[in-house]
């Protein structure tokens, strides 16, 4: 999308936190255009399907290109392109459903590869945009039209999963919070590896969270959001899973891991360079990969 296409008419309630992040990644893809003295052409936003994705349709200003594609399945696309070509920065925007229900299995596959590209997840508790069904995220006991006497399974905590499957770089971020995210998905763009952008965006029509994230001191509720202190080492893993075990959100870097991050492109070229993969076998390597 070289240009915004005016026949789309995607939408977002008011209020939505995904407003926050799109600002935010608008601001970040500017940052980064401007220091690099990068085109926009040289991002690919890859989304799967939730209002989350509609993200690509929604963004203002210059256009990166942009894939909507197939729910739960942004990593394996953002895969496909980030082999052909390693060049572009490439970034998916998922929902909590899209990508830690349906899309749960390609985390750890991505991680282990250390597949440089940066995930934006947009945590609203909810399917969003199938109207109010429970997600991994959704609390124990909440009535959603798919939980009618409330819901039986324990919510997934996506922190623990992600530290547990090996990505090695992992911000929490609220989508009230703008000038702060647009610098953390501009900091995990530049990470050359995996990089979560795990951000909580309240769903005002089916999850309206906002209170309870930033407290309210008349309704006599604390925030469970609060930030990661400085004192935080981030390449300490145990640390980091401490911080997250709880029902709070801790909310900043959470865990960059230790030594230098190689990402599988890189792998793959000095491997080539070595001379040690002809050409031919690194086709067929390619290939045989199968697509988790
Ligand atoms: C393969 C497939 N399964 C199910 C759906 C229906 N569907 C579309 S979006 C969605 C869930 C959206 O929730 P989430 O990913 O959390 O995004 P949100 O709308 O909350 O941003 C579902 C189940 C689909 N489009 N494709
Ligand atoms: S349904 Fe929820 S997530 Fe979807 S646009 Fe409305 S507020 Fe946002
Ligand atoms: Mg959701």
């Amino acid at each position: 999308m070289a240009k915004r296409n005016p026949l789309y008419d995607f939408k977002w309630c008011p209020g939505c936190g995904d407003f926050g992040v799109k600002v935010a990644l608008e601001q970040a893809l500017a940052g980064r255009m401007a220091e690099k003295n990068q085109s926009i052409e040289n991002t690919v936003v890859v989304a799967g399907i939730g209002c989350s994705g509609n993200m690509v349709h929604m963004m203002e200003g210059p256009q990166p290109f942009g894939i909507h594609g197939i729910h739960g399945r942004a990593l394996p696309i953002a895969y496909g392109i980030k082999s052909a070509r390693p060049d572009l920065n490439v970034v998916v925007v998922c929902g909590d459903g899209d990508f830690l229900s349906i899309g749960n299995e390609h985390i750890a596959p991505q991680a282990r590869r250390n597949l440089d590209i940066t995930a934006v997840i947009m945590d609203n508790g909810i399917y969003g945009l199938t109207k109010g069904q429970a997600s991994p995220t959704t609390e124990l006991n909440v009535v959603t039209s798919t939980t009618r006497w409330g819901k039986l399974e324990e919510k997934m905590n996506p922190f623990l999963f992600y530290l547990g499957a090996g990505v090695p770089y992992i911000t929490s971020q609220m989508s009230s919070r703008v000038k702060e995210l647009a610098g953390d998905i501009r900091a995990a763009m530049d990470y050359p590896g995996f990089s979560i952008v795990h951000v909580q965006s309240p769903c005002t029509t089916y999850n309206d969270t906002y209170s309870l994230l930033k407290g309210d001191e008349k309704k006599g509720i604390e925030p469970l959001a609060f930030p990661i202190e400085d004192s935080h080492d981030v390449t300490d893993i145990t640390a980091a899973a401490d911080l997250v075990r709880g029902r709070r959100i801790p909310i900043g870097l959470l865990y960059k891991k230790a030594g230098e991050s190689v990402p599988l492109h890189q792998r793959l070229a000095e491997a080539k360079a070595k001379g040690n993969i002809e050409q031919a076998s690194v086709e067929k390597l390619l290939q045989s990969m199968v697509i988790a």
